[in-house]
């Protein structure tokens, strides 16, 4: 047994609460090389004599890549704390007892050597909101999604869509625009809008903000956008809004009282700045966002800034009751800043939802005490890469996904955002080079993933892009010119989304059968069971499904009963099938 490659901490994600009475707990070995796994546990004062009353499980393996093999499972401990260790047995039965001391080849009797889980509090359970579990995100960049109001227009508004997208131009989208299309997004089936930046700000994408407490009047007042609230909660859509709190804009009051007065600015701490004169034309002297002068980097930790900062957060919520916050640069400010704004936001509105923006690992900002998601760009780069770019084979997909899918807490798998492209990398089209079908697999593998699935405006109507500033083109809104078969499509798969168990969020996900250029996937929920089947090229494959052999199901795009006789499925370029399986 290759004990180098057993893997366990008593730390997230492979211990973790699931509920108030749920432990999960997760092992993983090489690849190939266990053949079982049992959890060895028992309670730590649980004990007669000095034996300790153990019980064992067994584990289940939940996914498999070319290096690892992952197991879980679920217990519920009666006094709710634990020691556990592992007992791992390979094909020649050799046994290894795995603890946190170390590796036996017979179960230790003292207790001090195994994994401890002290207690479990509900109070720190790792928690999202559960309305997010069901949203079907829209993302807005507001200059660019409908001009409804021309009066408000800012100097220099080119007619719309009438050319491309530059880093300094403008169209004049606005919150009126936004409200005269709200029926076109509830037709659509989405059920949360995520705004970038609407704060009163100098450049067209707003990430330079002025006044955190002000709307930017290009798109109308505080009494538009709380209308605009409005609107979108009697439809049932939730609002979330950009909090650019890593670093303010060049025009930001206090920046522009250090530029005037230097070091004897009351401002000059709640900057980093490294000498003086504050030099702001070319490379700054000044941590920024990256090395941008015109957006000064925040010190969230000096109290004034925080204090701030916080009532922004607060206001906006009490005062318009927004639903959400996805936070700027997430990772490049300090933690403990996070862990009191998520104490604002969730005494202001506990059901609000707390989203940073970082495109890496996550792990330490998703143990409960500060986001309930991130981008997930992780799943977005895998996705992309194998349906859209076609740079990736099915293989390395497979494992890539199953990587992130175990990488988190079953919790927080279930709240995270799931995009494909934003106004921040090239559209999914283009990445695809115009090909439609490798699209409609993408958004088929998103809409029926764990999470919560984002469209970014008018993807879903065939819009095109390259990177910023490129993906930013306006809206098109000329019915003839917008891809009604696409828009219809994804419409269709929210509705399976919202409608098939299993199809949605909380059903455990499964590789079935990789093949190349073929993926099949399981969704389960309890009875329910789904299994896709996707074919990313445009030759017709026959594909081998374990599990589908003479049972009944219907195919849900075609709706007809099928009996799957054979154990191979036909499936055309580019064809998708998902089988809802009968118990
Ligand atoms: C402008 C120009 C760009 C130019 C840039 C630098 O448009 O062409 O390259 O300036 O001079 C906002 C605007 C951008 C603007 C930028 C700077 O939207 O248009 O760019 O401000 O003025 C990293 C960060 C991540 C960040 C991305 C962009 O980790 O937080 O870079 N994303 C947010 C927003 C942006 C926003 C800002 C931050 C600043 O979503 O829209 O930009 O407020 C890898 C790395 C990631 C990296 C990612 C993308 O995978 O691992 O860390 O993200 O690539 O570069």
């Amino acid at each position: 047994m290759f004990i180098e490659a057993i893997k366990h901490r008593a730390i997230n994600p492979y211990i973790y609460a699931r509920d108030k009475e749920t432990i999960n707990i997760m092992l993983e070995t090489k690849k190939g090389d266990v053949e079982t796994v049992e959890l060895i546990f028992a309670d730590p004062y649980d004990f007669k004599g000095d034996q300790w009353q153990y019980k064992t499980e067994q584990m289940i393996k939940t996914g498999s890549t070319h290096l690892t093999d992952y197991w879980k499972i679920s217990i519920k401990p009666t006094y709710r704390r634990l020691r556990y260790g592992f007992q791992c047995m390979d094909n020649q039965k050799e046994k290894v007892i795995v603890t946190e001391r170390g590796f036996y080849k017979t179960i230790p009797s003292e207790i001090g050597n195994y994994f401890c889980l002290p207690y479990l509090h509900e109070i720190d359970i790792f928690q999202a909101p559960d309305w997010v579990k069901d949203t079907v995100w829209y993302q807005i960049f507001p200059e660019r999604f409908a001009n409804g109001d021309s009066s408000l227009n800012p100097e220099g508004t080119l007619p719309w869509g009438s050319e491309e997208p530059s880093p300094t131009n403008f169209f004049g989208g606005d919150f009126q625009g936004v409200m005269d299309h709200l029926d076109y997004l509830v037709d659509l089936g989405i059920n949360g809008i995520y705004f970038t930046p609407i704060f009163k700000a100098y450049s067209n994408h707003k990430y330079d903000t002025i006044d955190y407490f002000e709307i930017d009047p290009q798109f109308g007042d505080k009494e538009t956008f709380r209308k605009l609230v409005k609107e979108c909660h009697k439809r049932g859509i939730k609002v979330m809004l950009d909090a650019v709190f890593n670093h303010s804009g060049y025009y930001f009051q206090p920046f522009q009282d250090v530029l005037k007065n230097q070091n004897h600015s009351r401002y000059k701490d709640w900057f980093h700045i490294w000498e003086f004169p504050v030099k702001a034309d070319g490379y700054p002297n000044y941590d920024a966002f990256g090395f941008v002068a015109s957006m000064p980097k925040l010190d969230t930790a000096h109290p004034q800034v925080k204090e701030y900062l916080l009532d922004v957060a607060r206001f906006w919520i009490e005062e318009f009751d927004i639903d959400g916050w996805r936070l700027d640069v997430a990772n490049e400010v300090d933690h403990a800043f996070w862990r009191d704004f998520r104490k604002v936001v969730k005494d202001a509105k506990p059901e609000a939802y707390i989203l940073g923006e970082i495109w890496h690992d996550s792990m330490p900002w998703l143990q409960g005490d500060q986001f309930d998601a991130v981008m997930n760009y992780p799943f977005t780069n895998s996705s992309v890469e194998f349906f859209a770019t076609q740079q990736m084979d099915s293989q390395t997909f497979a494992d890539s996904i199953t990587d992130v899918l175990h990488m988190y807490p079953q919790n927080v798998n279930e709240a995270a955002f799931n995009l494909l492209d934003s106004h921040d990398t090239a559209r999914i089209l283009t990445m695809a080079e115009g090909n439609k079908d490798q699209i409609k697999l993408l958004y088929l593998f998103q809409l029926s993933f764990i999470g919560s699935p984002c469209i970014y405006y008018g993807d879903e109507i065939g819009i095109t892009g390259g990177g910023d500033p490129g993906c930013r083109k306006c809206m098109e809104w000329n019915e003839s010119k917008q891809d009604r078969e696409l828009f219809h499509f994804i419409q269709k798969l929210i509705k399976m989304r919202q409608e098939v168990s299993a199809f949605g969020n909380c059903a455990e996900f499964r590789f079935l059968t990789v093949d190349e250029d073929v993926v099949v996937y399981q969704k389960q929920v309890e009875e329910a069971e789904l299994i896709f089947v996707l074919n990313n090229s445009d030759q017709t494959k026959i594909i081998e499904i374990e599990g589908l052999t003479n049972r009944k199901a219907i195919e849900l795009f075609s709706n007809q009963e099928v009996v799957v006789e054979e154990t191979t499925v036909t499936m055309e370029a580019y064809g998708y099938k998902c089988f809802q399986l009968h118990h």
